[in-house]
This record gives C-alpha cells, sequence and structure tokens, in this order.
C-alpha cells in the first residue's frame, strides 16, 4: 500500500513539474559549433518527452572572425533557409517544423576564428491532438458507419487486399515498373495545402518504404494556398531541382477559387507549361494529374466551377496519355453514404486530416499507383490535425481550453452559413445529405448549436486521454 502511494505520489510529482516547465519554456536546448573554421553538420533533437514538434525556434549568437554560411536543412543536400554570418551574431529563426530532428548545417568561407552558439526548441502541440479525437468520434459514430459500410462496402479501405498489380485493367505505373526493376526512384509530389499538409504524402512514403524498402524517396513540394500560377513560378526550385522519375501535380482545388480569378484556360496553360517543362528536363518523367477531394460548405461556395478545373485535368490526362488519381468518387462515396464521417475525417470541409487520409485518400493514391495496399497506418504524421490544433488555440498556450474549441466551430458555422441567417440551408453546406446528418432534430435547420454539438465529442473525449497517466 505505501509502495503504491510513493510510487503515485512519484508519478503527481513527475506531472507537476512537466507542467510546470510545459508553462514556462521547458524544451529549450543548446548546442554550438565546434570549430568555427570547420564545415559542421549539427543534428537538433526534441526532448525525449515532447510529443510531435510542428514548430522550431532557434536562437543564434556569438560571433565569426570573417564570413560564414549557416543552414537548416530540408534534405541531404537541400537548404530550407541560409543566413551569412559575418561578426557579431544575433538572430532567431522560427519555422514550421513537423519532425523530431532537424540538421543545421554550418560552412566557414573564410574563418580565422570566432564562435557560434544555438540555442533551440521544438514546439510540441502538447497531449491533445485533434487527430486522436477524431478517432474516438469516429468510434461514437460506428453504429451509423457500420450499418452503411454493411450496406455500401465500397470505401477505399474496406476493399479486399489488392495484389501488388493494383487493378488488373491498368498498366502498372512506371514508378512501379522501375521499383520492382530494383532501381531507385525520386517522387515528387506538388500542388495545393491538400498536397502540402496531406497525411496521404507521408503515409505513401511508409507504403513504399514497407515494400520496396531504401528505393523510393518522397519530396514534397506543395505549398499552402498556391494555385498554378504560383507551380509554374516554382517549377525548377520545388520539382526539377530534384530530378524526379516520377511528379504529382494538383492545383485544380486552388486555381478554382472564383475570387482568385484563374480562369480555367489560364490554368490549363499554367498546367501545359509545368508538363511541357518537365518533360523537356527529362522525357522519362512520369507525370500523374491528381483531382482531389470534393469541397463541401463554404469551401465549395469559394469554388463555384471546380467541376470545370477538374475535368480541365482529366482531359488533359487524356490528351496527354497521363495516369489521374482521382480522389473525388470515394470521397463523394463516403459524403453520400456516411456524411458524418465524411465531416470527421475533413472537418473544415476542404482538408482531410489523418484519419481521412488512412481511410480514403492514401488507399486512392496508393491503387492508383499499381502498389500493394500496406499499412499506411504506420507513418503517424498529422500536420493538418495540429495545424487545425493551432488555429483553435487563440491564446498561442499549446492548449485548445473548451472556449477555443467551441469558438473555432461557432467560426466554421458561420463560414458555411453564406447569407448570415443562423442558419446553414443544404443548398449552403452543398449535401442534402450532410444536411439532414447534422440537423440533429430534423426540423429542417441547421442552426449554430447543432453544428457546434456535432463536433463537442471531439472535446469531451479528449478528457480520458489527458488524465490516462494517472491511472498507470
Ligand atoms: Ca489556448
Ligand atoms: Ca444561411
Ligand atoms: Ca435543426
Amino acid at each position: 500500500m505505501l509502495k503504491r502511494t510513493l510510487t503515485l505520489l512519484g508519478i503527481v510529482i513527475v506531472l507537476a513539474i512537466t507542467a510546470l516547465f510545459s508553462s514556462y519554456g521547458f524544451g529549450w536546448r543548446a548546442q554550438s559549433v565546434t570549430d568555427v573554421t570547420k564545415v559542421e553538420t549539427i543534428t537538433l533533437k526534441k526532448t525525449l518527452i515532447q510529443g510531435s514538434p510542428w514548430f522550431l525556434q532557434i536562437n543564434f549568437s556569438g560571433e565569426i572572425q570573417g564570413t560564414a554560411e549557416i543552414s537548416l536543412m530540408y534534405g541531404p543536400d537541400e537548404p530550407y533557409r541560409t543566413e551569412k554570418l559575418s561578426g557579431p551574431v544575433n538572430f532567431k529563426w522560427g519555422n514550421d517544423w513537423y519532425s523530431d530532428t532537424a540538421d543545421i548545417r554550418y560552412e566557414p568561407k573564410s574563418v580565422t576564428g570566432g564562435k557560434l552558439r544555438l540555442e533551440y526548441r521544438f514546439t510540441d502541440p502538447g497531449v491533445f491532438t485533434l487527430d486522436s479525437l477524431l478517432s474516438e468520434a469516429s468510434r461514437c459514430a460506428r453504429p451509423n458507419t457500420r450499418k452503411n459500410a454493411s450496406r455500401k462496402p465500397t470505401i477505399a479501405t474496406n476493399r479486399p487486399a489488392q495484389s501488388r498489380e493494383g487493378d488488373p485493367a491498368k498498366p502498372k505505373t512506371r514508378l512501379v515498373q522501375n521499383l520492382e526493376a530494383g532501381k531507385k526512384q525520386t517522387l515528387v509530389t506538388f500542388g495545393t495545402s491538400l498536397t502540402a499538409v496531406g497525411a496521404w504524402v507521408d503515409q505513401l512514403r511508409a507504403v513504399l518504404d514497407q515494400q520496396f524498402p531504401g528505393q523510393a524517396t518522397v519530396i514534397n513540394g506543395a505549398q499552402g494556398g498556391a494555385n498554378s500560377d504560383w507551380g509554374r513560378e516554382k517549377l525548377d526550385e520545388k520539382v526539377l531541382t530534384h530530378k524526379p522519375d516520377t511528379v504529382l501535380i494538383e492545383f485544380s482545388v486552388n486555381d478554382a477559387v472564383a475570387k482568385r480569378k484563374t480562369s480555367v484556360d489560364h490554368a490549363r496553360g499554367n498546367l501545359e507549361n509545368m508538363i511541357d517543362r518537365v518533360l523537356a528536363a527529362n522525357p522519362d518523367c512520369e507525370i500523374i494529374l491528381q483531382v482531389m477531394n470534393p469541397p463541401v460548405g463554404h469551401t465549395k461556395t469559394e469554388r463555384p466551377d471546380i467541376a470545370a478545373y477538374d475535368k480541365m485535368y482529366r482531359d488533359v490526362a487524356a490528351a496527354r496519355g497521363f495516369r489521374l488519381i482521382d480522389h473525388g468518387s470515394a470521397w463523394q462515396e463516403l459524403l453520400k453514404s456516411d456524411p458524418r464521417t465524411f465531416l470527421l475525417c475533413s472537418p473544415d470541409t476542404i482538408h482531410p486530416l489523418r484519419s481521412g487520409s488512412l481511410k480514403v485518400s492514401t488507399p486512392v493514391v496508393v491503387a492508383e499507383l499499381g502498389l500493394a495496399p500496406g499499412d499506411p497506418s504506420a507513418s503517424t504524421e498529422a500536420h493538418c490535425d495540429k495545424y487545425i490544433r493551432h488555429l483553435m488555440d487563440k491564446g498561442q498556450d499549446r492548449t485548445v481550453s473548451r472556449t477555443e474549441f467551441d469558438a473555432f466551430w461557432i467560426e466554421q458555422f458561420k463560414l458555411n452559413d453564406t447569407d448570415s441567417n443562423g442558419n446553414i440551408t443544404a443548398a449552403e453546406l452543398h449535401s442534402p445529405e450532410l444536411h439532414a446528418a447534422l440537423d440533429a432534430n430534423r426540423d429542417g435547420n441547421l442552426d449554430q448549436p447543432e453544428y457546434v454539438a456535432f463536433f463537442a465529442p471531439l472535446f469531451e473525449n479528449n478528457a480520458p486521454e489527458t488524465s490516462s497517466p494517472t491511472k498507470r
């Protein structure tokens, strides 16, 4: 009994210390360049008790006699950002960063002496991850899911295991043919936030690693908010520089944003330009076009003609003889058969969370490429979940309070209530099925309390999650 009490006391003290430090800047670490006259790569690491990071702060101080460069590296030869050093050093970097480690490369140009110190901290989102909440919420919604699943078991993840050949009616992608031949391959994904924070990219990387260990390099060159004008401008830097064997391209979802006034013809011109330049750099490069998951609610309202932009991608793929990965039909099917799960997988109405990628996007991509299903859940990356959580945390204290949580969904409600009359119609939501599923009292109106209440279990289910360490 005494032993148990002491153990419990120990846990309480550890938790108290952890809580104290996490509120007062826990996680800062320091490192110095060993010899400023020599090239050095320093690997920064998060502390052991931290969760997955989403932000990296680095403070540089010291003095360089001569000139040198310091870079935060994205890949072995790919600087993410670089700063020239000369004389007194005193500056800070802050970046979105979603990896447990970060490589800093120090390169002296003409240095005779000095010193350079780095203080750094990976910021993690704390114990709350939206993804874990959403798995909980899906469990709550399961009776509904089961009923629908037995009626229509056609969501990609429910398909029987496929052979490595994928759909036998389609020839294998060159990517898979080359991997099977034992060749190393570089795949670059290019597009919008649906790729940039799409967990499907990391999950695809995991599946490739499982089936062809060490052979495939997956580089995510996409950018949140980007449209094809950005793609055309950044193609060299984000794609061609990696000398890819396969490129996946999607920009239709942002070209379709009406207020950006990118016409279908203009978007097509950009796409054709990118394709021509990829093929000019390497005629053997395999280009695969993508049509992504369909937006609903206000994100669809902002894109009234998205069907025309998506069709343009299908037309270009057909005209050029390219493979097209179409996420649309699997997502549409989920929206019709199980609208509640659809919204839980993509709660801001456009960005699939990790759970959404696992359920729909990744199985579609993996099957279209001609890979076996594998285990995409081996990737625990959840950039989009963290991003939404970051948006919720208005006070930026790394915890989401109930007030912040509810305020986020109230804001989402208002965005979807296009005419601000306090009621979202099926037309405003662009889905009668989703509207019916959220209209809890079935009076034909979807009001703010109903909308916010739908998401409430995501917060309430977090309670046992946060207190679980004390139970051990
Ligand atoms: Ca907060
Ligand atoms: Ca309305
Ligand atoms: Ca109602």
